[in-house]
C-alpha cells in the first residue's frame, strides 16, 4: 500500500465529475487500497478518488464501529448512488481538501445506497448519523461538489479566500 498526496482547493480537479468504473479489478482494488492508507493516515473518515487526482467513481469510509469508534471498519464503494434519502440532520463537517476549516451542514438523516464492492459485487446499505453524513459527503465530491457549497455564498467565499491564501503562502 502507498500513501498518496491530497489534493486542496482551490484545484479544478476537485470540481470535475468523475467517472464509473467499468469493473472493480486488480487497479481499482489497489487504488482502493492506498486511499484507506492515505485516509488513516491523515487521517480521516471518508476520503474520494478525486481527492488523490483519480476521477473515478471510488470512495473509502471508515467511522469506526457502533461500539467502538477507533475499531476498524473499512467500507469500499465503487459507482455508489443514493437511491433513497430521508429527513434532514445538522453535523460539523471538514474536509481534508478543505484544510482547518469547518461548518454546519444540513444532509440527509437516513440514505439507502448502492454500490459496487471491493470484489465488485453489487450490494446496499442504509446509513444514518455519521456514516450517512460521510457517505454523502464523498458522494459530493465524485459530483466536484464540496461541503463549502452547501454553505451561504457569503460563508463559502471567506472559506475559498483563506484557503487561497493559504496556497500562496506555500
Ligand atoms: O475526515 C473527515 N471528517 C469528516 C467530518 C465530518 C463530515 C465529513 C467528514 S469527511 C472528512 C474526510 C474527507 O474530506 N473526505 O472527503
Ligand atoms: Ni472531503
Amino acid at each position: 500500500m502507498a500513501r498518496l498526496p491530497i489534493l486542496t482547493a482551490p484545484d479544478r480537479r476537485l470540481l470535475q465529475k468523475s467517472l464509473p468504473v467499468a469493473c472493480v479489478d486488480q487497479k481499482i482494488r489497489r487504488l482502493m487500497d492506498d486511499m484507506l492508507e492515505t485516509m488513516y493516515a491523515a487521517p480521516g473518515i471518508g476520503l474520494a478518488a478525486p481527492q488523490v487526482g483519480v476521477l473515478k467513481q471510488v470512495i473509502v469510509v471508515d467511522v469506526g464501529t457502533a461500539e467502538d469508534r477507533q475499531a476498524h471498519a473499512p467500507l469500499f464503494l465503487a459507482n455508489p448512488t443514493v437511491v433513497r434519502a430521508e429527513g434532514t440532520q445538522l453535523w460539523k463537517e471538514g474536509c481534508l481538501s478543505v484544510p482547518d476549516q469547518m461548518a454546519d451542514v444540513t444532509r440527509a438523516a437516513i440514505i439507502e445506497v448502492h454500490a459496487l464492492d471491493r470484489d465488485n459485487q453489487p450490494f446496499q446499505l442504509e446509513a444514518t448519523e455519521l456514516l450517512a453524513v460521510c457517505l454523502q459527503h464523498e458522494i459530493d465530491h465524485l459530483h466536484g461538489t464540496l461541503f463549502i457549497d452547501h454553505l451561504s455564498r457569503l460563508k463559502r467565499s471567506i472559506i475559498l479566500q483563506k484557503l487561497k491564501k493559504a496556497k500562496e503562502e506555500k
